[in-house]
């Protein structure tokens, strides 16, 4: 029974697998550079997500790529903070902000973000601190290395156990802020530092990052994992991500973290079908 609070009372219950719902506005998502109107797409984006069948919609305003240049402070808040606040007036949805700067956390979550992605896990100056007081569920995540070089060499002597050592020194360091590690959701980061034989060993043992009590989050979509496997450009990446994604949520995943929301929501559908049962009416079984 796993189910994390959220801001005003609300509440995410984890008992099921949800979608989360990439949101970008880097530049190169905002064709003119941070208009009213290019806000407006992509709240009018995030609400189609939503219809979709996503339950959070994950905003980042700052390119984690590899070899991608660093955003400066101002330039991250004026990217996601408007699209934060004109979301939340239109939607009660569930609002991620994947930022590891502590200025943007705390921003995000006055404007009405309800989550905390943080890549960098928060070790970022001041974003442990600044997390401990916004109360908020937070998601860390494991990367080996920095964004520009960590795919050079990546290596390990024990995958699974290397990425478990640093989530438990993690929690430790939130919970003695005052974190509740059921608040913790863990993310072993495929691609962050990782060979494609890595992030495969990952998602095979997924279940292996279910470490005390925490729920884990699972982002494969559309990345070389599946493009280097299969030899496929990112806009030919659909069946690979959607079979990784199926994967991570039948091995214990209960956040997947995608792009192809509607298509990943079908899968999803089919596997809880079956999992769970329908009623006579065709509605999925409850419990
Ligand atoms: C280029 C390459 C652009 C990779 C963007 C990316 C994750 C994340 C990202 C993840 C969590 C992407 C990545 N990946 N946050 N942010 N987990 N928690 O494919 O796997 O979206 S950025």
């Amino acid at each position: 029974m796993s189910i994390l609070k959220l801001p005003r009372g609300r509440e995410l219950d984890l008992s099921q697998p949800h979608i989360m719902a990439v949101l970008n506005v880097t530049p190169d998502s905002f064709s003119d550079g941070g208009s009213h109107t290019s806000y407006d797409s992509a709240v009018n984006k995030a609400l189609e997500l939503l219809k979709q069948g996503a339950t959070i919609i994950d905003i980042g305003g700052e390119s984690t790529r590899p070899g991608a240049p660093d955003v400066s402070l101002e330039d991250e808040l004026n990217r996601v903070i408007p699209v934060i606040k004109a979301l939340r007036e239109r939607s009660d949805c569930v609002i991620s902000i994947d930022t590891s700067k502590a200025k943007v956390m705390a921003q995000a979550v006055a404007a009405g973000a309800d989550l905390i992605n943080d890549v960098r896990a928060l070790q970022e100056p001041d974003a442990l601190q600044t997390a401990a007081g916004l109360n908020v569920p937070i998601c860390l995540m494991h990367m080996q290395g920095q964004p520009r070089t960590m795919q050079s060499a990546p290596k390990y002597d024990n995958l699974i156990s290397e990425i478990n050592d640093f989530f438990i020194q993690r929690i430790q360091a939130c919970e003695s802020l005052g974190i509740d590690k059921k608040q913790i959701i863990l993310d072993p980061g495929f691609g962050f530092g990782k060979t494609l034989a890595h992030n495969y060993e990952i998602l095979n043992q997924i279940d292996a990052f279910k470490i005390m009590g925490c729920e884990v989050l699972a982002g494969l979509s559309r990345k070389s994992m599946i493009g280097n496997l299969l030899s496929r450009d990112t806009d030919e990446r659909l069946a690979g991500s959607l079979a990784g994604a199926l994967i991570a949520a039948q091995k214990g995943a209960k956040i997947i973290r995608v792009h192809d929301v509607a298509q990943t929501s079908d899968v999803l559908k089919v596997w809880q079908a079956c999992e769970k049962g329908l009623d006579n009416k065709g509605n999925l079984n409850v419990g």
